[in-house]
């Protein structure tokens, strides 16, 4: 099966590559594609628009980012070798960190000569003559791949804000998502943050070191726990090498892919003094562990408002100006229900002097001008401007991309009103494409490195099969893909997380539908389903024999 070779000119004189497997993307996802498409005897060839690996930790670079889920655990598994000699120095790795890591993998399993970094690509055509997909890239480059898999992440479409008068603002606009990579200095300069998810909760602290005045412009108020990040402790860190098998395993058994220490009570189950006792237990050991209380956090509205109102008063305790503590106590949404973030020292920066909050909620943002920002009738003048709006999530990557179907079916047409797949793995008229994390998989609920790999084990099974069988092409059935999507729906409206307006709902992005996209039945749920319809011969997916 080793063919990478160029075939021949295509209709614009460039050569057309072949290859067995083309992967778009070379975060987690798809460097671990890579690594098992090889394993497999494939040749496979990996598209990436950044000059190098990482994906999320590439472009993430603004101070302050890190990880929210213990160094220990966001890794890969896959090999007891790269868990074994690899190093965290912190109980929750930064960026630069994590970079390093997808470096180190890469160079470790010798990916980089299959990658073409700095290509984007803009268009796949499925043709169904030769049950090949036609990939076009913004370098002229052409590949002709039997399975084509999309690993372009959930999270890598920054979403610039439509305020009236950006592209006017003189100083420095800083996205983020997309965070310039040789740094920003801001010091002595007054500068401005619209935004206050995780990533505007990680930066704000950052920035308000350095910049003469932060002003801090939230429309939304948001659920933060401190995450007690410090130097990785030897013995922790020896106790999980030890055992890594054990708890990787453990691990994969709980609904996030998460080991955490679940509590099995109902919330309301306990007296209002042990509720507390264990809130207060929790707050101080840190990290989004916090949700893990109790089961019925994110089912049951009043259990929630126990966990919600102990976050609340520690806002009121960490901020000492009331007037400032009270707009940033949230009350629009249940505790959870949006992405909870961990910060180090968020509520406490807006104690600085050299820190504003400006309430966008109260006072919208009226325009932006070359000078500065008006909200309400305030005007901030502003040397620079940092986005930390977040992202077209789950789909945004990929609608990017002009993916073209059987019988000239557009991807983005029949996600029109919300995406459509069959466990988020493949989407009817689409065959032999495949999505790692796509929408209706668990992934941006869940450590989502075991969401990948699990997703990415399954495409290479699911590959190993077809050619085991004979099969040129695979292609979820219009049933299987409308009962799954049913499924989503129902699980999702069993739980809290539909009450808040997040963009696990796509509300964040203008025109976007609304429509709940992760699967939150659980990681050992979807698991189990995606093995069992494998075991039972694909089940829900048609699968096609060579064509003469
Ligand atoms: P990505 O890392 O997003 O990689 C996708 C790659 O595809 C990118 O490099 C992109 O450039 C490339 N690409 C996209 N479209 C194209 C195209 N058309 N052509 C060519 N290349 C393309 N998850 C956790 O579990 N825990 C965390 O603590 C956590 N922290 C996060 C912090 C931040 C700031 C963000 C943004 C996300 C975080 N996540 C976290 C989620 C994170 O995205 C995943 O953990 C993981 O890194 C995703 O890997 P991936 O390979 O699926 O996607
Ligand atoms: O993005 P977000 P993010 N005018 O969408 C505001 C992962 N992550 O980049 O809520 C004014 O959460 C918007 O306001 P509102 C993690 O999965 C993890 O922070 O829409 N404000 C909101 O405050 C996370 O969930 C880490 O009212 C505007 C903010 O911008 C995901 O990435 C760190 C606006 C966007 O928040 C996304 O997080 C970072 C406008 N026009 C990211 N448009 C970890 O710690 C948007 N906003 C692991």
């Amino acid at each position: 099966m080793q063919h990478n070779d160029v075939l021949e000119g295509c209709a614009g004189g460039e050569a057309v590559e072949s290859c067995d497997v083309l992967i778009v993307g070379a975060g987690f996802a798809g460097m671990y594609m890579l690594h098992l498409a090889r394993r497999l005897g494939l040749s496979a060839v990996v598209v990436e628009t950044a000059s190098g690996v990482g994906g999320t930790w590439f472009w993430n670079r603004y101070p302050g980012a890190r990880c929210d889920v213990e160094s220990m655990q966001y890794s890969y598994s896959f090999s007891e070798e790269l868990q074994q000699e690899w190093h965290w120095s912190e109980r929750y790795a930064s960026q630069p960190e994590i970079l390093a890591y997808a470096n180190y993998v890469a160079m470790k399993f010798d990916l980089l000569r299959d990658v073409k970094f700095n290509t984007r690509v803009m268009r796949a055509a499925f043709q169904e003559e030769e049950s090949r997909w036609l990939v076009s890239t913004d370098q002229g480059t052409q590949y002709r791949a039997k399975w084509c898999v999309m690993a372009t992440g959930c999270l890598s479409a920054a979403q610039t804000p439509n305020i009236l008068g950006l592209e006017t603002f003189k100083g420095g606009i800083y996205h983020t998502g997309n965070w310039p990579h040789e740094g920003v200095a801001l010091s002595g300069q007054n500068v401005g943050v619209i935004g206050t998810g995780s990533s505007g909760i990680q930066v704000i602290p950052e920035l308000a070191k350095q910049a003469n005045h932060l002003y801090v412009f939230q429309r939304t108020p948001n659920f933060s726990i401190p995450a007690r990040n410090r130097a990785m402790d030897a013995d922790y860190e020896n106790s999980w090498k030890k055992n890594y098998a054990e708890r990787r395993a453990l691990a994969r058994s709980m609904p996030a892919g998460i080991l955490s220490q679940f509590g099995d009570k109902s919330a309301l189950a306990v007296s209002a003094e042990e509720r507390r006792q264990e809130y207060e237990r929790r707050w101080a050991a840190g990290g989004t562990s916090f949700m893990a209380a109790y089961p019925d956090l994110l089912r049951n509205a009043e259990a929630n408002d126990t966990a919600a109102e102990f976050v609340r008063e520690k806002i009121r305790q960490a901020v000492q100006d009331p007037m400032v503590a009270e707009p940033l106590v949230p009350v629009d949404h249940p505790i959870g229900a949006k992405r909870i973030c961990a910060d180090t020292n968020y509520f406490e920066t807006f104690n600085r002097e050299n820190v504003t909050l400006v309430d966008i909620r109260a006072n919208p943002i009226r325009d932006i001008s070359p000078g500065g920002v008006t909200a309400g009738s305030d005007f901030y003048e502003l040397g620079s401007l940092v986005l930390a709006t977040g992202f077209d999530a789950i789909t945004g990557a990929l609608n990017k991309i002009e993916i073209v179907g059987r019988q000239g079916l557009a991807l983005t047409e029949k996600w029109r009103d919300g995406p459509k797949t069959f466990l988020g793995l493949m989407s009817t008229g689409f065959p032999n494409l495949f999505i790692v994390t796509g929408p209706g998989s668990p992934s941006v609920l869940t450590n989502v490195i075991v969401a990948i790999e699990d997703n990415v084990k399954w495409i290479a099974e699911c590959i190993a099969y077809l050619i085991d069988v004979d099969a040129e092409y695979i292609e979820a059935t219009a049933s299987a893909e409308e009962t799954w999507m049913e499924e989503v729906r129902k699980t999702a409206e069993g739980t809290l997380y539909i009450q808040a307006k997040s963009w696990y709902l796509g509300v964040n992005v203008p025109g976007k539908p609304a429509v709940f996209m992760p699967y939150v039945g659980g990681l050992p749920t979807y698991q189990k389903i995606c093995d069992d319809v494998a075991n039972e011969g694909y089940r829900g997916f048609s699968i096609g024999k060579r064509p003469n």
